[in-house]
């Protein structure tokens, strides 16, 4: 079990617990332990199971030892017990946008909704917007929400796969009778949401590895299973695929399974040009094709685009967006690897609505070899999130500078910020002359979503027109199966960013990865810069980069696009740039 899992557990407890009406300070304790174990630096889980949680402030004996039994057996017997108590459908009222617990505990006592199909029956009938607490816009927003979440059905985000991917992989990879091993699909290619996990192997006994695979401790169901192939469903309702090939017929398997569908096409249409057909296992001569070149032998992928006078493309790049033009010709980038990256701006500390302290975020971005750390806690009008005002700002920039002293002998820097609001009109929270004293600003939309598409895009353009600006924040405020983006016209806010020398941030945490991949090939060719940025809001937080590079490297970026791959000391004029401009 993650500590993610564990964390869920504990959150859920918490709106279980607030259902049934238990006082609050039990649900409180619930809440702040899910936030401790999702926030803590080191391996909670490991301590867990060894017995180690004594002295972790707000973690309670009751806690510990719940923890334990989930890091020992996969399980919690108080949350199977307790979740008994409501009936399975309840928990699909969590995901959806606007619902708190509040108030999926007034739809719950009141109207008896239990499910999404209870809760869409309640709002079209005018019963919900009856409800204390519930106008007609709260329930127009719960209708919209509905809806979003049924078109999106069955996918995952990348936080919600990425563990899975890599236990399975390595539980294959393990097994004595496999060769080789890899997820295929679009988790291969980095796309910000996945559908299922497609997992490849080579195998002289493909019988006995799908038997192994269906018997996956974190396997729930088996959907089929065939002598060569099995689906199944995992942990969290994703559904895993596993193919078993042979040996020869590995790499051709790899490419096919991995796609894109359209990239599989122009491949497949190539390689009939030259009078061979392309199919998951092998090349094989077309009949009667006059002067077909003879098939060279082909052991891995790289060798399988080679003999299509290709240069090897990455995963991600399988788009056929342009990238199988560039493989003709030496013309694919050399894309960004996560350990190019030296530093990473745009993070949150419990100044604002952050997990860790200024010091324990710092102590983590060195630890995870990092050279620099950029905060950029909330400005005044987030007050949700506990924004800073100019006079804790300016304490903060103190507070950083005492810090940059103390590690200033490692070789570590903190950088002052602040992740300043853009407001309605597109004037800034905070004025130029606080703004001056930040060594970055970075600049987002916190609010007011639902302007029409020009006046969302003035009102960006006019913001990032401010010098002190050094980058723009998540882009389309989307927050991945959960909030389309807002209105706003991408090209128009690039050229402006052009215009102005405005970074813009690849937000990197796997709810947002805005800006999205498919602008970012445009933004390059434009000359915008990029910043991942894993906009944490905890220790672990950091850990986000991961998400934002496959993303970035989707987006055809390299080390020379990105600026948190410059060092320490070509980093800082290039904060400088656009003011000195
Ligand atoms: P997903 O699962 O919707 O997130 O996206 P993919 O790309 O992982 O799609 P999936 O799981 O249906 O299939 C995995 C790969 O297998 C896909 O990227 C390309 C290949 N593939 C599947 N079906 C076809 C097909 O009908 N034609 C071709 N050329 N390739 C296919
Ligand atoms: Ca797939
Ligand atoms: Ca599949
Ligand atoms: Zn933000």
């Amino acid at each position: 079990m993650t500590r993610e899992d564990a964390a869920t557990i504990f959150e859920r407890i918490a709106l279980l617990l607030e259902l049934k009406g238990e006082n609050t300070f039990k649900v409180r304790a619930y809440r702040t332990g899910a936030e401790i174990v999702e926030s803590f630096s080191g391996d909670i889980m490991k301590l867990a199971a060894e017995n180690q949680l004594a002295g972790i402030k707000g973690l309670g004996e009751a806690l510990r030892d719940k923890l334990h039994e989930m890091a020992t057996t996969g399980k919690l017997e108080f949350y199977e017990k307790l979740k008994a108590e409501f009936p399975d459908t309840l928990f699909e009222l969590f995901d959806v946008p606007g619902l708190g617990p509040k108030k999926v505990a007034a739809l719950h006592s009141e109207l008896g909704v239990s499910s999404i199909a209870d809760l869409k029956r309640a709002c079209e009938s005018g019963e919900a917007a009856k409800l204390s607490g519930f106008g007609g816009k709260t329930v127009e927003k719960i209708l919209d929400g509905i809806a979003f979440r049924e078109q999106h059905a069955s996918e995952f985000r990348q936080d919600q796969v990425h563990a899975l991917a890599q236990e399975i992989l390595e539980a294959l990879r393990q097994h004595p009778q496999v060769s080789n091993a890899e997820v295929c699909g679009s988790f291969r290619r980095g796309k910000e949401t996945v559908h299922d996990l497609d997992f490849l192997v080579s195998t002289k006994q493909p019988e006995e590895v799908i038997e192994y695979f269906v018997q996956l401790p974190i396997v729930v169901d088996v959907i089929a299973k065939g002598p060569t192939k099995a689906s199944v469903h995992a942990t969290h309702g994703v559904q895993c695929d596993l193919r078993a090939v042979s040996r020869k017929e590995y790499p051709f398997a790899l490419v096919y399974f991995t796609g894109s569908k359209e990239h599989n096409v122009v491949i497949r249409q190539r390689a009939l040009a030259r009078g061979w057909s392309l199919n998951e296992y092998a090349f094989t001569p077309v009949p009667d094709h006059a002067d077909a070149p003879v098939i060279p032998p082909v052991h891995d992928e790289a060798e399988l685009y080679r003999a299509l006078d290709l240069d090897f493309i990455d995963p991600e790049l399988r788009e056929n967006k342009g990238e199988i033009e560039a493989a003709e010709h030496g013309g694919l980038p050399h894309l960004i690897q996560l350990e190019n990256l030296r530093g990473v701006f745009h993070n949150h500390t419990t100044a604002s609505d952050g997990g860790a302290t200024l010091r324990e975020m710092a102590h983590a971005a060195h630890e995870l070899g990092l050279q620099y750390l950029g905060i950029a806690d909330h400005s005044k009008s987030s007050f949700q999130a506990n924004g800073l005002d100019e006079k804790r700002l300016l304490a903060q920039i103190e507070e950083i500078q005492a810090l940059n002293e103390e590690m200033k002998e490692e070789g570590f820097r903190i950088f002052t910020g602040s992740e300043v609001d853009i407001l309605k009109d597109g004037s800034l929270d905070f004025s130029d002359e606080i703004m001056v004293q930040l060594d970055y600003v970075v600049a987002s939309v916190h609010n007011v979503f639902n302007l029409p598409e020009a006046e969302m895009t003035k009102r960006i353009i006019r913001a990032i027109e401010n010098p002190h600006v050094t980058m723009l924040g998540h882009l389309t405020g989307r927050l991945l199966l959960q909030r389309p983006a807002y209105n706003v016209n991408i090209a128009a806010v690039i050229d402006a960013a052009a215009e102005t020398g405005t970074i813009i941030e690849l937000n990197a945490s796997a709810w947002r990865l805005d800006m999205d991949w498919r602008w970012w090939k445009l933004a390059k060719e434009k000359g915008v810069k990029c910043s991942i940025n894993p906009d944490a809001h905890s220790v672990h937080g950091l850990q986000a980069v991961i998400y934002g590079i496959k993303a970035a490297r989707k987006g055809w970026l390299t080390r020379k696009d990105v600026i948190n791959c410059l060092p320490l000391g070509q980093i800082e004029d290039a904060l400088r740039a656009k003011r000195a401009m």
